[in-house]
């Protein structure tokens, strides 16, 4: 368990602001009690984990779809000394020679469980969450101009959530760190998977103020003085808030990204954060001298990604015979 200036605060959790553009977060509220859980979608006991899938009465009476998270998070060190003295309950479970399990039943405070709500989820959202067939694929320029990109464009993915962010419409007192160069510049957030208890899953987002660059596959030697400062400053801000040195920290993108306004993930490397694999995760500082050396790489080179099999961007790889 790490330990850090800001882990040991406790801050209220905040609801996310939903897709339809309101900042005050229809999450913050949700009947999670009136749920109807109609299936599970994925499960992990490794992770904790389980995402279902249910339905929420709308006002107008009609069933609205969502998805609700649940997460057991890890131990706060200083938490631990209480949860032995506070126990409401120890059960013995077995017990032989010199070994004995328990089950330990804590007080509420020290019982949470992370909850993240999706409301109203799409069909995306549900299918992104169910278990499935992934494929690598090995795109190259030409099959981002021919396939990727055309399909992109033809998506409506809502990115709401990351203007609110920039425009201080939502979450703004969770701004860790801003630049406010239209250009050059960024706001540095703790992303919604860490809720700043522990700084074992440290996980914050920094999202540009530019809104003309989509992904990696944008990027040229223009952008450098703007990751310049994202790794700069950001590596700062890190150190400055939280105590975790950069030499402690994984700063990369992701491609393909889970929404097209480019942004960089900053994790504790001692957290193996989703998507931090091999064909997902470029490290910023790679990424920066690539562009020193080659303003055009990213136009250039093939990159390697996985996609689920039910995705439509893999159906269209399928269909241009590049699968
Ligand atoms: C998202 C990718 C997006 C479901 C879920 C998450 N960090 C966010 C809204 C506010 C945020 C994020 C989409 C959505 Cl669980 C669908 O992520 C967010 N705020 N990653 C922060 N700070």
């Amino acid at each position: 368990m790490a330990e850090g200036p800001q882990a040991k605060r406790r801050r209220p959790e905040e609801g996310a602001a939903a897709g339809d553009g309101h900042h005050d977060g229809a999450g913050a509220h949700f009947p999670l009690a009136e749920l109807r859980v109609l299936r599970v979608l994925r499960e992990s006991a490794r992770d904790k984990t389980v995402f279902l899938h249910g339905q929420a009465t709308s006002p107008s009476g009609e069933g609205t779809d969502a998805v609700v998270i649940l997460e057991k998070t890890p131990f706060q060190e200083e938490k631990v000394l209480d949860l032995l003295k506070k126990h409401t309950k120890l059960e013995l479970q077995m017990s032989n020679d010199i070994y004995s399990t328990y089950h330990l039943y804590p007080p509420p405070e020290l019982s949470e469980i992370k909850t993240t709500v999706v409301y109203p989820a799409t069909e995306k959202h549900l299918q992104k969450y169910l278990h499935q067939e992934v494929h690598l694929i090995r795109e190259t320029w030409e099959d981002y101009k021919d396939i990727t990109l055309p399909f992109i464009q033809s998506q409506s993915f809502s990115i709401q959530w990351v203007y609110n962010i920039l425009e201080k419409k939502a979450e703004a007192d969770r701004i860790v760190h801003e630049n406010q160069d239209p250009s050059n510049g960024f706001v540095l957030v703790p992303d919604l998977k860490w809720n700043q208890n522990q700084l074992d899953d440290l996980y914050l987002i920094a999202l540009v103020h530019r809104r003309d660059v989509m992904s990696l596959r944008d990027l040229t030697a223009e952008h450098l003085p703007l990751l310049r400062n994202i790794l700069q400053e950001g590596k700062e801000a890190v150190m400055k808030r939280f105590g975790v040195p950069s030499s402690k920290l994984r700063i990369y993108l992701h491609y393909q990204p889970s929404y097209y306004h480019l942004h960089v993930h900053f994790t504790a490397l001692g957290y193996d954060a989703p998507g931090s694999s091999v064909e997902r995760a470029h490290l910023l500082a790679d990424v920066i001298d690539n562009l020193a050396t080659d303003s055009m790489f990213y136009q250039k080179r093939a990159l390697t990604f996985a996609l689920r099999a039910d995705e439509l961007l893999f159906k269209k790889f399928q269909e241009a015979g590049r699968v």
